[in-house]
């Protein structure tokens, strides 16, 4: 498969301008790849929530309040593991759960996790590929004021409350990139690459810590366009705000350019945040100023042509 669009996302934020993009596209040639940092084994289980999240929000099954997880989800194995003195700090819904089984019978059967993602997709409605980052490990893990916290913990067992110090990506020097989205980004029919506003170091910087990735991002021909996930000097949605400032950074959205320095040709800065435009183009990428909070699928579709018309611009720049 050889997308036209490449859009590298995390959870709950990106997912939406995912949703954005595959409401616009032709399922063919869009391709989504997919955070796996915050993977994990629970109960046995082996979890992909960004996978999920995504996989759940582009099927229109995604639970909107919670942010994750399927819409009218029921609760009955929480309830139950509960009372058995279970370790109930991560909550697995009971429908929700079938595809970790699944995805666990399979990969212990000796699957990938894309061949996997690949042929459960489509069975939940998704049309568009959705690529796990690596079909290795790779686990987030984070330098906190309470010790060293794997990903999920430090984020739902501990609501992301402990400052952090420094984040690692175990894994990440070792693991293969999904060769997919390799062959991909080294298709000089690629129109674009869009990083999708998820949070940069938790959700986009496992894979960039890849540097075989990496160095594809730096060397595709199409132009890679970032949007910023900080409006006005706050977070959309989660820790990032938070954690920015925990990493002694300005919690702006000219911080989350220079994080994707050198690899971005074009940055997507909010209506709010016109004053630093000036500033980040200084740096280097082209800045398009658009109004990027995504409220609903109007919105999220909207930002996805515009970010798609910009892309079309810095490629007819360098024409
Ligand atoms: N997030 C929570 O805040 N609490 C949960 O209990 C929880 C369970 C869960 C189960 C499956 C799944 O796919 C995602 C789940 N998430 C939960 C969301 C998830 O852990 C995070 O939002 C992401 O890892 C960050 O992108």
């Amino acid at each position: 498969m050889k997308p036209r669009v490449l859009a590298l996302c995390g959870g709950i934020g990106g997912a939406k301008l995912a949703l954005g993009l595959s409401h616009i596209l032709p399922p063919s040639e869009l391709a989504i790849l997919v955070n796996t940092g915050d993977d994990f084994e629970h109960l046995g289980l082996s979890v992909s929530p960004d996978v999920d999240t995504v996989t759940y929000t582009l099927a229109g099954l995604n639970n909107t309040e919670l942010g994750w997880g399927l819409a009218s989800e029921t609760w009955a194995f929480m309830d139950q593991l509960k009372k058995l003195g279970g370790e109930d700090w991560f909550n697995l819904g009971d429908r929700d759960l079938a595809l970790h089984v699944e995805r666990t019978r399979r990969l212990h059967a000796g699957e990938s996790l894309t061949a996997i993602t690949a042929d459960l997709t489509p069975r939940l409605g998704v049309a568009p590929a959705i690529w796990p980052m690596s079909d290795d490990p790779v686990r987030t893990v984070l330098e906190t004021d309470e010790g060293i916290l794997a990903f999920q913990r430090y984020f739902v067992g501990r609501r992301a409350e402990p400052a952090v110090q420094s984040i690692a990506y175990e894994g990440s020097d070792t693991a293969q990139p999904n060769p997919l989205a390799l062959e991909a980004l080294n298709d000089p029919a690629l129109e674009a690459v869009v990083i999708c506003p998820s949070n940069p170091w938790l959700s986009v910087a496992p894979l960039l810590a890849m540097p075989a990735l990496r160095a594809a991002l730096a060397g595709t021909s199409a132009p890679v366009i970032a949007v910023s996930p900080i409006v006005g000097g706050r977070a959309i949605k989660g820790p990032t705000a938070k954690l920015m400032g925990e990493l002694g950074l300005p919690v702006t959205a000219a911080s989350v350019a220079q994080f994707y320095a050198g690899l971005i040709d074009g940055y997507v800065l909010d209506e709010a945040d016109r004053d630093l435009a000036d500033a980040i183009a200084g740096q280097g990428p082209a800045v398009d100023i658009v109004p990027t909070v995504m409220t609903d699928l109007a919105s999220r579709q909207t930002l996805a042509r515009d970010v798609l018309a910009f892309a079309g611009r810095l490629r007819n720049a360098t024409a």
